[in-house]
């Protein structure tokens, strides 16, 4: 028997890997004990995070920066996985040190990672909007909705710039080896799986008395 071909682009990847993630949140599954339901590792979560930075790949040169910056943080939160099981864990740490804020703590990182993820999220809806809708007008719209409000004035006025930068919506499709058809279902998928992880870890401060406003 012969196996279709199966396309495996990098936007299906990540797609993938997040719907993976979320559905570790779906309660019920018959696998785990009542004590870990409602846990997400800090593993799995890594594992996910990591396949985003293929997307940079597509982006050029100008967003070279916030490439090193996620890969930095997601770098510390694996590092941190090594001593922490779940995300819970680490903000739990963070509290009691009173570092939740602190630049470079692990909740802190988390944060910055989850706003990312928050961030792209944003972009493929804003992208998804109209056909011919540029990929410069998606990222900054999302990127103003999102980011910005918790970014230094420095770093604001560096993404606004490197927006001149970016490739065409047809050039970002020739990128990500995606069709209008594929690239909508792909990204809706992407949309659909971040969103409960997104919640969730927002979930994780709000329960700790820990305001989003940072
Ligand atoms: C396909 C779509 C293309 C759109 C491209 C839009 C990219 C916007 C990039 C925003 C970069 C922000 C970079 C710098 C952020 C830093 O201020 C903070 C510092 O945190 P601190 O050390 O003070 O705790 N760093 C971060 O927030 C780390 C994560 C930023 C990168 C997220 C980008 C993800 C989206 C890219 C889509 C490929």
């Amino acid at each position: 028997c012969t196996t279709p071909a199966r396309v495996n682009t990098p936007l299906s990847v990540i797609t993938e890997a997040f719907e993976d993630l979320a559905d570790l949140l779906k309660p019920q599954r018959s696998e785990i004990t009542e004590e870990e339901d409602g846990l997400m590792r800090l593993d799995d979560f890594c594992s996910a995070c990591s396949h985003v930075p293929v997307l940079f790949d597509c982006l050029g040169f100008a967003f070279k920066f916030a490439e090193m910056e996620y890969v930095a943080k997601v770098k510390d939160l694996e590092e941190a996985s090594k001593t922490f099981d779940t995300l819970q864990n680490i903000l739990d740490l963070d509290v009691e040190k009173e570092t939740v804020k602190t630049p470079g703590s692990h909740s802190r990182n988390l944060r910055r990672v989850r706003q990312g993820l928050d961030l792209i999220r944003a972009i493929f809806e804003q992208f998804l909007i109209a056909d011919d809708y540029s990929l410069k007008d998606a990222a900054t719209t999302a990127y103003t909705e999102v980011c910005a409000p918790f970014h230094t004035w420095t770093v604001r006025t560096a993404v606004y710039a490197g927006m001149y930068t970016l490739p065409t919506r047809d050039q970002l499709l020739l990128r990500l080896n995606e069709t209008d058809q594929s690239v909508e279902k792909n990204m809706r998928r992407y949309m659909e799986a971040s969103r409960p992880i997104i919640e969730y870890i927002d979930k994780l401060y709000i329960q700790r008395n820990i305001k989003l406003d940072w």
